[in-house]
């Protein structure tokens, strides 16, 4: 081991490695506190060559390799294990934006740049880059495209895999896979990047992406509504999209719970409302030339009963503060002590089902657990959060934490949808995937890494 961390200090450099135990701190932790690692050597390559000579050196020698972006991931994917032999390997100092094609409406980047970097260079030149989440100050692309994150304005323009034209990537020998074309259009053979999409760094180190890029969304109209229940929330849903084909920029469903939160944890947080109402939808919808077309189809939906009251942003400071209160939430809810974290997704359709089953599961399972509902159900995605009580013994806490996800994960897989829409596996939830995708897909899975990775470089223990 001496000798590899000696030979990896020589490829990147005195400003590339660090073994400082207070440095390497908030790099072995991850975001929610749950998961802590250790590692000998943390290492920040500057260049795709030195991030190939370092995935090669580790092959050679036999060391894992585990890809950190922005540590932001909430399944423990970017954490070494406790074994203190993996090699860290941080992307933070690639971080250039390489080049923007305005014409081409598309730009090349390294895969260490922050996500609002990349609005921003985005909207510099014009154009506009649409993956947008809470994390975005301190996510990375790479970390984004890693774990094919979804986030805010998904109903309008999907997640991080359609955003991305080509990628280059580093394989677990060290090879370089140079694929950075920005097509629209490429019939050449299999489409190689999108198994590094969503691979959480198993596959391949994604060294630099081209994305997508596309015009602004122009005027948005921006409400905080207040719904009767969270299933009229999808009824709502399906009013709008009538409405607004295509112009639906953000659906998102908040329990009053969740804001109560927010309210408690986080200062000079308050909803623009006179009363508590039981569930709101924080949306957002692209009102082109008919700015007061918002305003008309909510008070339409007032009469019909889906919304009960609604408060339309006037101006950039009251849609900054309604986006604060949504991106406040994951920091209040972990301040407010552990949860049980179910991302998960079914279809649109199904998704008052979901919410009515749920409740009763719940219900049925533990009266006693409080829901912490919230997220994208415009994209039939919900973080279904449950919150056991603090004072627990941990042996009851873990059992009953397992029979409660299990049981939501059960009917989530009744109901055709997914028990991780958009965080990913990590070390979370390994043994689920072998669980709900048991058979020919995981083996495929397996074999896929088995043929990239043989020697279980890179990322070992997480996904498969
Ligand atoms: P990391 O956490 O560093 O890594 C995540 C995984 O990707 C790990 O497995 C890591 O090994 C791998 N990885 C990182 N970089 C590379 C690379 N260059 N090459 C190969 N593998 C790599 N997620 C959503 O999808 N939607 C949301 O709305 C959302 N909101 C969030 C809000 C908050 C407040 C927080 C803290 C997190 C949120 N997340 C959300 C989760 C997280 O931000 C995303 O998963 C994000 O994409 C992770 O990016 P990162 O750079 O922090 O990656
Ligand atoms: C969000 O939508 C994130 O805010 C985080 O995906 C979800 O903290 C969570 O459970
Ligand atoms: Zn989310």
């Amino acid at each position: 081991m001496s000798q590899l961390l000696k030979h990896l200090k020589t490829i990147v450099g005195p400003k590339g490695w660090t073994s400082d135990k207070d440095v390497l701190e908030p790099h072995v932790n991850e975001w929610r506190g749950v998961f802590i690692g250790r590692t000998p050597l943390m290492v920040m390559p500057a260049t795709t060559d030195e991030v190939s000579q370092v995935v090669a050196a580790c092959a050679k020698a036999g060391a894992g390799v585990v890809p950190q972006g922005g540590n932001t991931g909430m399944c423990a994917g970017s954490i070494p294990d406790e074994s203190g032999t993996q090699i860290l390997l941080s992307m933070a100092r690639m971080n250039r934006i390489r080049s923007v094609d305005a014409d081409n409406f598309s730009m090349e980047v390294d895969a260490g740049c922050v996500l609002q970097n990349i609005q921003e260079a985005a909207l510099d030149a014009g154009c506009y880059f649409p993956l947008s989440m809470g994390a975005e100050g301190s996510c990375q692309i790479g970390g984004n495209i890693a774990t094919n994150a979804g986030g805010l304005n998904v109903i309008r323009y999907g997640t991080a895999r359609a955003l991305v034209l080509g990628l280059e990537v580093v394989l677990a020998d060290g090879t370089v896979l140079n694929g950075l074309r920005s097509l629209r259009k490429d019939t050449a053979g299999y489409d190689l990047k999108q198994l590094f999409i969503g691979s959480e760094g198993t596959l391949g180190v994604i060294t630099a992406a081209a994305l997508r890029l596309f015009p602004g969304p122009g005027d948005l109209g921006t409400a905080l509504v207040a719904v009767p229940s969270s299933g009229s929330s999808v009824s709502l849903l399906g009013k709008l999209k009538a409405r607004f084909p295509d112009q639906i920029q953000t659906f998102e469903l908040v329990s009053d719970y969740v804001f109560g939160l927010v309210d408690r944890h986080v200062p000079d947080a308050s909803l623009p409302f006179d009363s508590n109402y039981p569930w709101y939808v924080l949306l957002e919808v692209a009102t082109g030339s008919d700015p007061g077309s918002l305003e008309a189809a909510l008070l339409d939906a007032i009469e019909q009963g889906l919304v009960l009251d609604a408060v339309i942003a006037k101006n950039s400071a009251e849609v900054a503060n309604l986006w604060r209160l949504r991106h406040s939430i994951s920091a209040a809810e972990r301040q407010a002590g552990k949860a049980l974290k179910h991302d998960i997704s079914v279809p649109v359709s199904r998704m008052q089902e979901f919410l009515l089953r749920g409740d009763e599961l719940l219900e049925k399972l533990r009266p006693d657990a409080t829901l912490v509902a919230f997220g994208h159900v415009g994209d039939g995605n919900l973080h279904y959060n449950v919150s056991l009580p603090h004072d627990l013994a941990p042996d009851e806490y873990a059992s009953d934490g397992k029979r409660i996800t299990g049981a939501i994960y059960d009917l989530v897989a009744e109901l055709g949808g997914s028990f991780s829409a958009e965080h990913g596996i990590g070390q979370l939830k390994r043994s689920y995937l072998a669980e709900y995708r048991s058979g020919p897909e995981y083996d495929l899975m397996r074999t896929l890494k088995k043929t990239l990775d043989p020697a279980n470089i890179l990322n070992p223990g997480k996904v498969i």
